[in-house]
């Protein structure tokens, strides 16, 4: 089954919006056709409705960092799954590592925000990863299965199908670590198991997921060869326009 890559830069916290507007106006007109790779950047919730303003009718798809699971009412700081809907964004990260370390959000709260994220028609990247003393304990699968499994509880296959899930091993964000395409493909592969454990070969082989962690132009070709991954969320390498084009060469 072939299924559509998507490469995502995930900008964390940086750049100011002159610096956001610059980034887009030098990828203008520079992004694959739409029909080959799906394009999107996560920024900062404060410039979202300016990246959907000023990417005209450049293929490039916008997305949250995070989200809230609620759509309304006294959650002072928060933004709501609805919010997002109502101005173009097409999708959210939900359970980054940064948001599970820092921000102590459980699989239930990520869980949540999967669910609230399909109900306004957002499309959630579910993200999960290993510690490297998981990774050395030899207990990655167990862990990322663990982590699926919780992030997707009562969630239906048909929006499981249309989701994406990042595999990130936390030892290889941003350390210039990348794990071997062989070690991504096959945690990637693991997750896609774990997907076709609790909903079948159909959704399992339309889930798309993807590998994150130090992915950088010169490392994207090998990673994207392999059957079970199927796009990249790209932190230090989608931040300059140069580099974030470099990522999408090999869709041209
Ligand atoms: C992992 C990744 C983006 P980087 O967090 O989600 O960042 O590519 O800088 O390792």
């Amino acid at each position: 089954m072939s299924r559509k890559p998507i490469i995502a830069g995930n900008w964390k916290l940086n750049k100011n919006l002159k610096e956001v507007k610059e980034f887009i106006a030098k990828i203008d007109g520079k992004l694959p056709a739409e029909d080959k790779v799906d394009v999107a950047i996560a920024a900062p919730a404060l410039y979202l409705v300016s990246m959907v303003q000023e990417r005209g009718n450049n293929p490039l798809k916008v997305a949250a960092e995070n989200v809230y699971f609620e759509n309304s009412g006294a959650f002072t700081g928060e933004i709501a799954p609805a919010m997002l809907a109502a101005e173009g964004i097409e999708y959210s990260i939900i359970g980054h590592s940064e948001r599970r370390e820092y921000f102590h959000e459980t699989d239930e709260d990520i869980n949540k925000k999967a669910k609230a994220l399909i109900e306004a028609g957002v499309t959630p990247i579910l993200c999960c990863g290993e510690t490297l003393e998981t990774f050395e304990a030899g207990k990655t699968a167990e862990w990322v299965s663990a982590q699926i499994e919780a992030g997707l509880a009562g969630i239906d296959g048909k929006d499981v199908a249309n989701m994406v899930i990042a595999y990130e091993p936390i030892w290889a964000i941003g350390t210039g670590k990348t794990a071997t395409a062989e070690i991504a493909d096959e945690t990637c592969g693991v997750v896609r198991s774990t997907v076709e454990k609790l909903y079948g070969k159909e959704v399992a082989d339309a889930v798309r997921i993807q590998y994150g962690g130090s992915v950088k132009p010169e490392t994207v070709a090998e990673l994207m060869s392999k059957e079970n991954i199927d796009g990249a969320l790209v932190g230090g390498a989608s931040l300059e326009a140069d580099s974030f084009l470099g990522l999408l060469e090999i869709y041209k």
